[in-house]
Formats: structure tokens, C-alpha cells, sequence
């Protein structure tokens, strides 16, 4: 069942301190908004941030994308911005070792994620020493509250994870309450009669194209709200084709604002 709880209800009675605060930024921000930032250099990742960043409550990076990546000229400005504009940050890394490795790629590295990256997220496909050992490499980092996204459907043609995949993802999930926020997903993944309260985001949404041509499917924001989405994760709709992404950056705003407040009954 979908929830129909607001934000903020949902946020006073979250074990997880970074759910708490994206949240309760969400409902004053008012906006449920994530923009997937795909682009190669510094220079156009922030300037698209700093056009984006009235309309969202969070930004999702490739990180490993951008050709000319420091941390002193790419992650020092991001976080400047996410301060100026109050958006939170999701690097997208999509970890998949076991749980040693993945500790070391999330603290170490080029580019340090744990260090500057309020959520993450992994695949299940390892099982859940995953999660643990992404929660040593957070604790080891940082006092700052980090969250994981576990990805238990994605979003393109012919996809793996559906099933007794996504099945098993949320078990995996459940191993942790605090650290694990939610899901990367299509829909509700449930658990609340558990005690759970899984954040779902959703990429693979678009209010003009059905796909990409390379197996992005993408759903209207109507739709994915009314099967359980929280976040709507937007990236070539705000930007892509030459598109506006002030213009664009307000309608999806809009959108997923409209479908969130019909969705609680207002
Ligand atoms: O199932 C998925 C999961 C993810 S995280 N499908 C996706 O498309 N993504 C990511 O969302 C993908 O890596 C990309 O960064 C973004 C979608 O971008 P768009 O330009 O197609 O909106």
C-alpha cells in the first residue's frame, strides 16, 4: 500500500537521520525533485546545479564522469551550492563487490564519496555484507549522517532485477534500519507493516520522451508517484535536446509537487 502520510509526519518517526532531513527539506522546499547530473566537466556540472538548485532537494552525480574531477575544484563548489541553494547530495555510484571492497571504494579513491556524499547506493547482488561494509567505510569517514539506496528494480529495457531479485534486495535492506533509507525503484517496495519506511526513488522518468534509444524507459511523474515514488529523479528531461533547465527544472517541480499533494489527499 501506498502511503498517504506527508513528509514531514514520515520524518519525526525515521530511525535515519538522513531520511529525517531530506524529509522535512522536501516538504519545505517543497519539492520532491532529484536532478541526475550527467555532464563531463566541472564547469557545466555546477553551472547546471546553480540553475537547478531553486527547484530540488537533491542532486544525483556520476562523479566519475567528469573528465577534469578534483575535489578541491568539483566536490568543494558542489557543496558550496548544496549549502546556497539547501539541496542534499546522491552520488549514484551503484556499488556491486563485497562488503571489504566496497568499503574501500566508497572512503578511498579519486574521489573519496563517503567523505562528501550524504547517500549512496549498491546492488544486492553480493548480499548484505555489502551494506555493513559500506556503514564501516561511513563511520570510519565521517561523524556527518550518510544513507544507502538499495537498487531493487531499475529502470531499463530487459533489466535483471525483477522478482525474486527485487525480493531478495529487500531482505538484504532490512539488515540495517538506520543506514538503509530505501530504494532505487518503480514502485512501493512495502515493509511497512514491519516498521519500516523505505524512501523510494525513481529514475527513468520523463514528461516528453519514452525512451532513449540505448534501454531507458521512462514513465511519466503521475504515474511513478501514484506507485509509491517519493523522489523523482530527473536528469536528460531537465537538460537534454537543448532544454531549458530553468524552465524545465520548475515544471518537474511542479509536476512532482501537484502528483505528491494528490497522492495525500489534499
Ligand atoms: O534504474 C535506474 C537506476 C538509475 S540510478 N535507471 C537509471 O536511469 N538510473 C540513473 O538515473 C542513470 O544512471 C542516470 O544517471 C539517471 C537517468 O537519467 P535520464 O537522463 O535518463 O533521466
Amino acid at each position: 500500500m501506498v502511503t498517504t502520510q506527508s513528509y514531514t509526519q514520515r520524518a519525526e518517526i525515521h530511525p535515519s537521520p538522513v531520511a529525517q532531513r531530506l524529509l522535512r527539506l522536501m516538504d519545505s522546499k517543497k519539492t520532491n525533485l532529484c536532478a541526475s547530473v550527467d555532464v563531463r566537466t566541472t564547469s557545466e556540472l555546477l553551472s547546471l546545479i546553480d540553475k537547478l538548485g531553486p527547484y530540488i532537494c537533491l542532486v544525483k552525480t556520476h562523479i566519475d564522469i567528469v573528465d577534469d574531477f578534483s575535489y578541491e575544484g568539483t566536490i568543494v563548489p558542489l557543496l558550496e551550492l548544496s549549502k546556497k541553494h539547501n539541496f542534499m547530495v546522491f552520488e549514484d555510484r551503484k556499488f556491486a563487490d563485497i562488503g571489504n571492497t566496497v568499503r574501500s571504494q566508497y572512503v578511498g579513491g579519486a574521489y573519496k564519496i563517503a567523505q562528501w556524499s550524504d547517500i549512496t547506493n549498491a546492488h544486492g547482488v553480493t548480499g548484505a555484507g555489502v551494506v555493513q561494509g559500506l556503514k564501516q567505510g561511513a563511520q570510519e569517514t565521517t561523524q556527518e549522517p550518510r544513507g544507502l539506496l538499495m537498487l531493487a528494480e531499475l529502470s531499463s529495457k530487459g533489466s535483471l532485477a525483477f522478482g525474486e531479485y527485487t525480493d531478495k534486495t529487500v531482505e538484504i535492506a532490512k539488515t540495517d534500519k538506520e543506514f538503509v533509507i530505501g530504494f532505487i525503484a518503480q514502485r512501493d517496495m512495502g515493509g511497512r507493516e514491519e516498521g519500516f519506511d523505505w524512501l523510494i526513488m525513481t529514475p527513468g522518468v520523463g514528461l516528453d520522451d519514452k525512451g532513449d534509444g540505448l534501454g531507458q524507459q521512462y514513465r511519466t511523474v503521475d504515474e511513478v508517484v501514484s506507485t509509491g515514488t517519493d523522489i523523482i529523479i530527473v536528469g536528460r528531461g531537465l537538460f537534454g535536446k537543448g532544454r531549458d533547465p530553468d524552465v524545465e527544472g520548475k515544471r518537474y517541480r511542479d509536476a512532482g509537487w501537484a502528483a505528491y499533494q494528490k497522492r495525500c489527499g489534499n
